[in-house]
């Protein structure tokens, strides 16, 4: 018989180093007396950072909306910008803000990210960008992209939310497009509570996203461009020092429960787990399941409120579809016509419970547990 969990089992939980070191460190800023604006700290991160995922130009900022609103402004983008429905309101909210009408493509269907094969058709003398989304840290095609991107002369820029330190063939995800923007939240593999940073190859392009995102300022005196307030603080910078420090057990404790995930749900019917694709590293961000009704015997919904009940909390990361908000619905590429793998995808998805301190036992659970509701009447 399945018992409820003691205690509520969330999709994710964030990574927290003992307190002590994270003290250790704060003690360092408060010697300095230098909080926010650039300190050690900040300049101890964007390095290590920079490093780890393999890019020339990093940029940290207070969180990833933030960043990715900044990176859209310092490369100029207007008009329209083809991207993808399946995601978090973020990514299709920053263009707005910018000004920018969000084109929706529909979604490759194992992959889940934007399907290169409909982002052509989309293009229109007003595209300015492609803007792909890695979700749960499974790279966009990214050399289809880039070559729509160079045949019609577009941008192209990357929402990696979910993708810290993901590599394709040993390259750092945050090397492709123009510029990549990575989610250091609370609920991301690598975080500073809130946070955020963009990558980029360009040293012009780094230079006035620096500018952007402190306001413009240029000097004391001096003020080039419409900036905002984007600046990661002191206190982030230390707990992401402290929490990079323990990142690579985080992501073997990962791999180790999505193995059993694999082992336990990969065969079964109705089940689809997202690919490992060949000479992709992946970031463990996210252990998403597809749920096919006539094959499994239950909607995701039933599985999700089930589990529910049973104190275990899965997650549907991404329904509804960013193209069924009110504020873009009536948009012509938000016709649920012209989306048909994203609608059943935004349909099938839940995301079940993926950290590092989730025991194996616990996850084994879970599953006993998933595959229970199929028998449930
Ligand atoms: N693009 C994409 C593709 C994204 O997924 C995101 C963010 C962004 C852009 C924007 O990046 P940021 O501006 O956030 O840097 C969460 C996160 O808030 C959000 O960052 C994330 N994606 C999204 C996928 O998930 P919610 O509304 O689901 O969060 P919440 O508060 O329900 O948390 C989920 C679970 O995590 C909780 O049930 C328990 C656990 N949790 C959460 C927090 C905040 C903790 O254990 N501790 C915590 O401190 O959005």
């Amino acid at each position: 018989m399945i018992r409820p969990f003691s205690e509520p089992i969330y999709v994710t939980r964030p990574l927290l180093p003992a307190l002590d070191e994270l003290q250790a460190r704060l003690g360092d800023v408060w010697k300095t007396q230098w909080l926010t604006n650039g300190g050690e700290q900040h300049e101890q991160l964007e390095r290590a950072i920079a490093a780890r995922l393999g890019v020339e130009q990093l940029s940290l900022f207070n969180n990833g909306t933030i960043a990715l609103l900044i990176a859209i402004r310092a490369l100029n983008l207007r008009g329209e910008v083809i991207t993808t429905p399946f995601t978090f309101p973020a990514t299709p909210h920053v263009l707005a803000w910018a000004g920018i009408t969000p084109v929706f493509a529909d979604i490759d269907p194992v992959r889940l990210t934007i399907d290169p094969a409909h982002v052509e058709a989309l293009v229109t003398p007003k595209t300015t960008a492609i803007l792909g989304v890695h979700v749960y840290g499974t790279p966009c095609d990214v050399d289809a992209l880039s070559g729509i991107a160079a045949r019609r002369g577009l941008r192209v820029v990357y929402d990696g939310a979910h993708a810290f330190g993901v590599r394709i063939d040993g390259r750092g995800v945050g090397t492709f497009g123009d510029a990549t923007m990575f989610s250091f939240h609370a609920t991301k593999l690598f975080h500073t509570a809130e946070g955020g940073a963009i990558a980029c190859a360009d040293a012009g392009l780094r230079h006035r996203i620096e500018r952007l995102k402190n306001f413009g300022i240029a000097g004391q005196e001096e003020v080039e461009g419409i900036g905002l307030n984007g600046k990661m603080n002191e206190l982030q910078a230390a707990l992401g020092m402290t929490v990079l420090a323990h990142v690579d057990e985080e992501v073997a404790r990962r791999r180790e429960l999505l193995a059993i995930y694999q082992q336990r749900l990969g065969r079964i019917e109705g089940l689809t787990l997202m690919p490992q694709l060949p000479g992709v590293e992946s970031s463990c961000q996210y252990c998403a399941v597809l749920v096919d009704h006539a094959r499994f015997g239950r909607t995701r919904d039933e599985v999700h409120e089930t589990m529910k009940t049973y104190n275990v909390f899965t997650r549907k990361y991404f329904y509804p579809l960013c193209s069924d908000y009110e504020s873009y619905r009536d948009l012509p590429s938000a016709r649920p016509s012209c989306l048909p793998v994203a609608r059943r995808a935004a349909s099938q998805v839940l995301c079940l419970p993926l950290y590092g301190t989730l025991g194996a036992d616990t996850v084994q659970a879970i599953c006993d547990l998933l595959l229970s509701t199929r028998r449930a009447s």
